[in-house]
């Protein structure tokens, strides 16, 4: 398939001011009238009389007329109708039918537990009706809908309800209209028996806005949280961005079959289910903050991607980055920064760094692709974020704020560029910021080195800075990007230290690397220093600095930048677990900067179970070349145990000194406070095979998960029997399987957890799994719960013998004759084989081989089998 080119973009031919759809809904033969008002595009006008090209896939076309005249001379393929020579200005009328119940992509109308629901972001569309699918084409939408009364009292599309009524048999019909020009991937429609929760919220202008949550019906009380969640976000944007909800009706529907999470559609939100049901017993903490940020998100999307969208999708990273900047800020006002900036971090890494180093690495705006699915990454999404980020901190957070709103007040209503971004921050403080915009055009993680001197007469510390990022596919040469990096200073003992950096004490400043390598001298430095650099992670960069192994501890100990205590954690962890042979001093001295930071009453029990969470073995596998799987799970499992045997009598008596709640809730405090008791159990059963303590703490954990009032509990008492195996762990998983066995989105937890087992059984345990009644390929949350949880399982999914890979291509395979979309995102676990060491390189490679060479591939497997091997 031909790649397609940024360089390629041009203005559309043709503008489609209004849109008017008909839907006549039927489960196999929906009927969709499109009347379109169609004028070519003034920039062409005189100079151009190109032929309307419309897409359109998997259309059975009825009829077209132009300016209600029949028209019969049109060219049709599978992805397009053309008609060769149009006026230019007319009313196209075309009608077609769809199946939606047929349809397994989950894109366009399809059909989930008996609804109607669309998906039409990024290409959907097309396959809804004949269209110029592509962002750039704003239009004003009106939607009627028809369908039997009995099983679909529900008919919701975008904007305003201007009308219902009955039909004659049995049925009857809504219509809607949106005030709003938008593109057609936020087009929504959803149609069917729902039970609603609603509620409203008055806008910082004085305006009512209902608001509606759409949930399977019998759940409508797990909505709350979601419901909650929706009008702290509103609040929140209005204060922080000045953004206010634009409709007087904000909706918000849940469905199980969902190819991704959730959908920002105009006024209409799509969420996959089990990111918006919630209540104690059936989901866990991380849920609820998933939920919460999940909800934040596509509201936020109302300002930046709706009333703002992209050019072409190459821009994705406009919407996407700067939306899950404002989600991540949310997050943070809502749980506190320094906790939401460890986990954003984490993720970062566990996510996007890998994807940056390896064949499928891509710039936060690529310049092709094939298939655009293929690049909702964590590239555009995490990396991108970094940047907003990383301008926020580079102008300070009021110029940010007038950038901002000078950026919307600009582009509101068009379809933007990363350009257009940038001139908001050029407009508001008149700087250059064209070299931003690398950040945005390069691929590839830089590395940041610092080394020190220090002159301890004439108190002086000299700091030099280097960058360099290692080529990416298709792009060899790298340019130095602008780095901001946030730093402080410490004792030996881990007291902040001042100093003088061009005349201003300072105890914390900010010095932006614009070079390959660059020098900074700060003054009055009193004693030797430790340096605390990066701070916050203020740049998305894999730092290394030139010290002795006590200044990480002395940062351990007591930095006061909370990120960067954690840092030292995971770096001094990460140094030990990698080390051919155990250094035991080292590990000593980990294990009593554990303890200290666990008996330290300053810190929240949030930080707390953070700082006790050892690096993952796939972050640990990024700084081990090649990785050896086997040899990281080896000595993690090691390191955790002699933590456990070291620290049992003090993770103990916290334990039991953390009573549960009385009643439940969610907010980051009584998170906090649960997860930092489950980190507690899971590291003194990882010590349970040696220490004396085995049977008690074995009873401990078990009575933990049968005693649990809440799923973050009962999880987390899973995890922990998860050391033990055998009687306990497996009766735990029965007894959860029996209760909960009605409630798909805890079995798809079911089947995760034991997907994600670090055990030498977990395959064959897997390819059971894979069988079980429960198990269903076609939803693809379930599918995800086992295939994608065993492919992150780095220990069993990298089997010597390459079963594992085997599995997985199976998987992947089968999912791709009917869900492209969803079966594409399970290519990059194998795509990074070159780094791997013997035998599962050629393992990994042999599996992306016989990928390739299947028969009727989709696009988007093929794009990225192709690139991994390239
Ligand atoms: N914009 C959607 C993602 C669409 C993915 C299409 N393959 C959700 C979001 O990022 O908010
Ligand atoms: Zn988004």
């Amino acid at each position: 398939p031909q790649p397609i080119q940024l360089s390629d973009y041009k203005a559309p031919d043709f503008l489609i001011a209004t849109t008017e759809l008909d839907f006549d809904l039927a489960p196999e033969t929906t009927r969709v009238t499109a009347r379109l008002t169609i004028t070519r595009n003034a920039a062409y006008l005189g100079a151009n009389d190109a032929p309307l090209v419309l897409m359109g896939e998997r259309l059975k076309l009825l009829s077209v007329t132009l300016d209600g005249q029949p028209v019969t001379d049109y060219t049709l393929t599978d992805e397009t109708l053309t008609l060769a020579s149009v006026p230019d200005s007319f009313t196209l009328e075309t009608e077609v039918e769809i199946n939606p119940l047929g349809n397994k992509t989950l894109e366009g109308l399809y059909m989930s537990s008996g609804r109607y629901c669309t998906q039409c972001e990024a290409e959907g569309f097309r396959k809804i009706t004949y269209y110029l699918d592509r962002p750039d084409g704003l239009s004003k939408y009106r939607v009627r809908i028809e369908a039997p009364k009995a099983g679909f009292p529900h008919l919701l599309s975008n904007g305003n309800l201007l009308e219902t009524g009955d039909l004659d048999g049995g049925k009857h019909y809504a219509l809607w209209e949106d005030p709003f020009f938008k593109p057609c991937y936020l087009f929504a429609l959803v149609a069917g028996e729902l039970d609603v929760l609603e509620d409203s919220l008055t806008t910082m202008s004085g305006r009512k806005v209902e608001l509606k949550i759409y949930v399977d019906t019998g759940m409508r009380d797990r909505s709350l949280y979601a419901m909650d969640a929706l009008k702290r976000s509103m609040l929140w944007d209005e204060q922080v961005y000045g953004r206010e909800y634009d409709l007087d009706l904000f909706m918000i529907v849940a469905v199980r079959d969902f190819n991704f999470g959730a959908m920002e559609n105009k006024g209409l939100n799509v969420f996959n289910a089990s990111l918006l049901l919630a209540d104690p017993t059936t989901a866990t903490d991380m849920d609820y903050e998933r939920i919460e940020s999940v909800i934040a998100h596509e509201y936020f999307h109302n300002w930046s991607g709706n009333r703002v969208t992209c050019r072409d999708w190459f821009q994705l990273c406009l919407k996407e980055g700067l939306t899950v900047f404002r989600d991540q800020g949310f997050s943070a006002d809502q749980r506190g920064h320094a906790v939401a900036r460890i986990k954003d971090v984490r993720a970062l890494r566990a996510r996007q760094f890998p994807e940056d180093s390896g064949p499928l690495a891509h710039p936060v705006r690529p310049s092709s692709y094939v298939k655009i699915d293929n690049f909702y990454t964590a590239t555009i999404y995490e990396k991108g974020a970094e940047i907003v980020g990383m301008l926020k901190t580079f102008v300070g957070p009021a110029t940010y704020r007038q950038a901002l709103d000078h950026y919307f007040a600009t582009n509101d209503g068009t379809a933007a560029t990363l350009e257009d971004f940038l001139a908001a921050f050029e407009a508001v403080t008149g700087d250059d910021f064209s070299p931003w915009l690398q950040w945005y055009t390069q691929a590839g993680t830089p590395r940041l080195h610092v080394t020190s001197a220090y002159d301890a007469n004439s108190k002086t510390l000299t700091l030099s800075f280097t960058q360099a990022t290692a080529p990416t596919p298709g792009q060899p040469e790298k340019s130095a990007l602008p780095i901001p990096i946030r730093f402080g200073l410490l004792t030996a003992e881990g007291e902040k230290q001042m100093f003088t950096r061009d005349g201003i004490l300072a105890a914390e400043s900010l010095f932006i690397l614009r070079d390959a390598s660059a020098e900074l001298t700060l003054n009055d430095v009193k004693h030797a220093p430790v340096l605390s650099i990066l701070r916050h992670f203020s740049a998305p960069v894999v730092l290394t600095v030139e010290e002795p192994t006590s200044h990480a501890f002395a940062r351990f100990k007591g930095d006061s930048d909370p990120f960067n205590r954690w840092e030292a954690a995971q770096g001094l962890a990460k140094a030990i677990i990698l080390s051919e042979t155990p250094d035991e001093d080292l590990i000593d001295g980990f294990a009593q900067g554990l303890e200290a930071s666990l008996l330290d009453e300053d810190l929240d029990h949030a930080f707390k179970a953070l700082i006790m969470g050892l690096p993952t073995e796939s972050d640990l596998a990024q700084s081990l070349s090649p990785i050896d799987p086997a040899f990281i799970h080896r000595n993690r499992k090691a390191f955790k145990t002699a933590l456990s045997l070291r620290l049992y009598e003090t993770v103990h008596g916290l334990y039991t000194s953390l009573t549960p709640a009385e009643t439940f809730s969610p907010d980051a405090d009584a998170a906090g406070t649960r997860a930092l008791r489950n980190a507690l159990l899971d590291l003194m059963l990882a010590g349970h095979n040696r220490g004396a303590e085995n049977a008690t703490s074995v009873n401990l954990a078990f009575r933990h998960f049968e005693t649990a009032s809440n799923m973050t509990d009962m999880v987390g008492g899973l995890v922990a029997l998860m050391h033990v195996q055998d009687r306990p762990y497996k009766d735990a998983l029965d007894i959860f399987y029996a209760r909960f066995k009605h409630e798909p989105l805890v079995i798809d937890k079911w089947f995760a957890l034991q997907a994600g087992c670090a055990h030498p059984d977990t395959l064959a345990r897997v390819r059971t799994l894979s069988q079980h009644p429960d198990f269903d390929a076609k939803t693809p949350n379930r599918w995800r719960a086992l295939v994608q949880s065993f492919a992150n399982n780095q220990s069993a999914f990298h089997a010597p013998d390459g079963s594992g890979y085997d599995f997985l291509v199976d998987q992947v395979l089968e999912v791709d004759a009917f869900n492209p979309m969803t079966a594409a995102r399970l290519v990059e676990p194998l795509s990074r084989y070159r780094v791997y060491a013997e035998p599962y390189r050629t393992n990994m490679k042999k599996a992306l081989q016989t990928i390739t060479l299947s028969p009727d591939l989709s696009k988007n497997v093929l794009e990225l089998a192709t690139k991994a091997l390239a």
